[in-house]
């Protein structure tokens, strides 16, 4: 039974369609100002929305970069996962616990604006299983103690605000957006590293020796997750031309070592860098750059890891294919029953 006042609704709802239909259209046909458009919008700063035309490589960079950084963020489950079942306390646990779920919902975040793009999710998890598509090197170092877990997130999680705040104003709304909820999450995650450390620090001379263990193992491979230096990172000019890096990969570690020294310096922990010295001029902190030779190996799967990394992934998805097909049968039925015959 129609809703009695209703009936016009369903005409709007078409007539807005059509009108949708028509802007698509007129955007199709008229190339020079749906262009013209996207370097408005771009140039004021604007965001880019699924809805707009953008140029193939400029979708196609932001399918690289958002399924590697969702990537990312789910292979990063593992290596403090490797400590939950073994956290020195009850409450240590239930931190440790939450802060690797929000690395699972980051990756959600992340793999839900990429399918704004028109690519779907499943086959993402297939580029990542064939190797196709990359996640970051750091997740390829083992975790060997418990001060392991503080110097992730005290260093990796203090990178990754540093490399994904400014992605916070990237061009595309909804890696914008995504990246806003994935960022308030870093800096709790970078809190809790810092407290495991900052406790480890002020205990017994072995705890002390665990956690300088830690950050001298975590430093370079930190140093490491910025990508290669200016000259020879491939996509750095395009993508910051289009918004979507607001600053270089030297910039942001430049950054990240400025801020580090001092923290480290509240820690009473010192990072493995001789030569790391003020420089009054430039207002940083000189620093040894991390082996880039050793970066280009890890990222082509011959880091300490990779191997372990990508087979638990494999594992889990061969597991989890139960879930799908049930999930799938059952939104197949649904359908089915919402069409009446
Ligand atoms: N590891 O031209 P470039 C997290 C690749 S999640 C692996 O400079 P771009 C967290 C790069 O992809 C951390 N590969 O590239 C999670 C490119 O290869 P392809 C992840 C790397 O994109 C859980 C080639 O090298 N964060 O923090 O301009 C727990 C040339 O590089 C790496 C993100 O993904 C690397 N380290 O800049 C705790 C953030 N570096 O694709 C923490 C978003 C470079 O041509 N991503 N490559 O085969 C970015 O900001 C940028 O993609 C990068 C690289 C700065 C990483």
């Amino acid at each position: 039974m129609d809703v009695p006042g209703n009936e016009g609704l369903l005409g709007e709802v078409a007539a807005a369609e059509e009108e949708l239909r028509a802007a698509a259209a007129r955007e199709r046909a008229d190339g020079a100002d749906v262009e013209a458009h996207f370097a408005a919008v771009i140039a004021a700063d604007q965001k880019i929305e699924p809805r707009d035309w953008m140029p193939e490589a400029y979708r196609k960079g932001l399918v690289r970069q958002i399924a590697q950084h969702a990537h990312s963020e789910i292979i990063g489950m593992q290596p403090e996962g490797n400590w939950l079942t073994r956290a020195p306390s009850l409450a240590r646990k239930a931190i440790l616990l939450a802060k690797v779920q929000d690395e699972a919902g980051h990756g959600l975040y992340l793999y839900a604006a990429a399918e704004t793009l028109g690519v779907q999710r499943d086959e993402l998890y297939r580029m990542l299983l064939s190797g196709r598509q990359k996640y970051s090197s750091i997740f390829n170092y083992p975790t060997v103690t418990w001060a392991d877990v503080g110097a992730i997130g005290w260093l990796v999680d203090g990178a990754a605000i540093v490399n994904q705040v400014p992605l916070c104003r990237c061009s595309y709304g909804p890696y914008a957006r995504a990246m806003i909820r994935i960022c308030k999450e870093e800096s709790f995650h970078q809190r809790q590293g810092f407290d495991i450390l900052y406790t480890l620090a002020r205990g017994t001379d072995e705890q002390r020796a665990m956690a300088q263990d830690a950050v001298d193992r975590w430093w370079y491979p930190s140093l490491a997750m910025f990508g290669p230096p200016d000259a020879e990172s491939t996509h750095s000019a395009r993508s910051m031309a289009w918004k979507i890096k607001r600053f270089s990969n030297d910039e942001l570690r430049q950054k990240f070592v400025d801020m580090t020294v001092q923290q480290a310096g509240v820690l009473g922990l010192t990072l493995p860098d001789d030569a790391l010295a003020y420089d009054a001029g430039s207002g940083h902190w000189r620093y040894t750059a991390p082996d880039f030779a050793e970066l280009a190996e890890v990222i082509a799967g011959n880091g300490p890891c990779n191997r372990q990394r990508i087979d638990h992934r494999r594992r889990a998805y061969d597991d989890g294919a139960w879930v799908r097909e049930s999930a799938a049968a059952y939104a197949a039925k649904r359908a089915r029953e919402a069409v009446p015959a």
